[in-house]
């Protein structure tokens, strides 16, 4: 007999990949039927040769360069989720309505991670120079940004129109787009350019930064479009589940802090720039909560400025303050208590344990 875990199979980065090219065929002909001019059509045929400058084009090129090299976690999480909500293994027709909802969370983030680099003044992205950053493109980047958000909703009518729960996923969307530009906008005003004041960091902002600008958009959002796709969303089945995926968005943002410094780029495909863009970052919080005298002094002589030497004091701080084993420690303090709540799950609302136990083990000890 099959276990439960074999009928609801996992979907794969291959299989999920594969609807990809039927949404951008969709995305193409919105376009056409606005009359983009045909020097643009045909380019985007071509593929290669249009690289830059479109917008609507560069946009869909822009998911595809973050896409191909991305771990496409929370995409596929959709599809996984329903699968293991309906304890069995997905139906064509089933499986490209979720993969076309994971999607969407897909050019969600990349409209945020394109938007992103600009503000962090980041420099290289799943390997590549930012987008903003390749031959053409420059601040061409913002248009682009917003055209990847403007192809959520026009997938989202074309395929879920009819279906009972279109206005709570456009509301769904809509609600969580404005959480995560409230938890950058904190991010941001956290972190000006040339004004370092360490008394500005604390735990509890941090808190409310990560949660806003990750957890929601990265963990909630996938479950709750599983839910609603499959018309079972209630408003406390909803809670029990950002109840969990909240902390472990949490968690989640981190484990980014941490990679930002101690991660190596080839495996994170990005360079850290948190240092020199005076964040607030879990370590500087950490390392402020810990530090002597003397050594909330180099914090204050060297953080957040633009500079590589002043970045090379900090990094040498923070393995000399032992950041990183007491990053260890709060990992394996957050896998317990995250996995204390889950065993608490109450599954007769509807959600299964194991939805929550496949995302922490994807994201357990992750080094990229
Ligand atoms: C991650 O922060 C947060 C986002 C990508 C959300 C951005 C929100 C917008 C409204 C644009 P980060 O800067 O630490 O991510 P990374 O390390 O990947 O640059
Ligand atoms: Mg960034
Ligand atoms: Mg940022
Ligand atoms: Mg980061």
């Amino acid at each position: 007999e099959k276990t439960r875990r074999e009928m609801a199979t996992k979907t794969t980065l291959k299989e999920f990949e594969s609807v990809f090219p039927k949404l951008e065929e969709d995305l193409l002909n919105w376009a056409k039927g606005y009359n983009l001019p045909q020097q643009y059509l045909e380019w985007y045929k071509k593929m290669n040769t249009v690289r830059k400058r479109s917008g609507m084009l560069a946009a869909l090129l822009s998911l595809e360069v973050n896409a191909v090299g991305g771990k496409c976690n929370r995409g596929m999480s959709v599809p996984d989720s329903v699968s293991l909500l309906l304890n069995r293994a997905l139906t064509e027709e089933e499986y490209f309505q979720a993969a076309t909802l994971g999607w969407m969370i897909e050019l969600l983030q990349a409209f945020f991670l394109v938007s992103d680099d600009i503000m962090d003044s980041s420099i290289t992205r799943r390997g590549k120079p930012c987008w903003y950053r390749q031959e053409g493109v420059g601040m061409v980047a913002i248009n682009d940004a917003f055209m990847l958000e403007s192809a959520i909703y026009t997938l989202l009518k074309k395929h879920f129109r009819s279906h009972p729960c279109y206005v709570d996923m456009l509301e769904l969307f809509h609600e969580v787009t404005l959480q995560t530009e409230l938890g950058q906008l904190c991010d941001l005003l956290t972190a000006p350019e040339d004004i370092v004041n360490l008394d500005n960091f604390s735990l509890e902002k941090y808190s409310f930064i990560v949660i806003y600008k990750t957890a929601y958009y990265s963990f909630y959002l996938p479950v709750a479009l599983a839910l609603q796709m499959l018309n079972i969303a209630t408003p406390k089945n909803l809670k029990q589940a950002e109840d969990i995926l909240i902390p472990m968005g949490e968690y989640f943002q981190v484990q980014d802090d941490y990679l930002d410094n101690f991660g190596l780029p080839e495996h994170i495909g990005k360079i850290g720039t948190d240092i020199m863009d005076n964040k607030c970052s879990w370590l500087v919080n950490q390392a402020l909560k810990i530090a002597t005298p003397e050594q909330r002094k180099i914090l204050e002589d060297h953080y957040g400025r633009k500079d590589s030497a002043h970045e090379a004091e900090i990094k040498k701080l923070y393995n000399d303050m032992k950041l990183e084993q007491i990053y260890q420690d709060f990992e394996e303090k957050s896998v317990s208590s995250l996995k204390e709540k889950i065993s608490q799950i109450d599954e007769s609302q509807g959600l299964k344990k194991e939805i929550f136990e496949a995302f922490l083990s994807k994201i357990y000890k992750r080094s990229k």
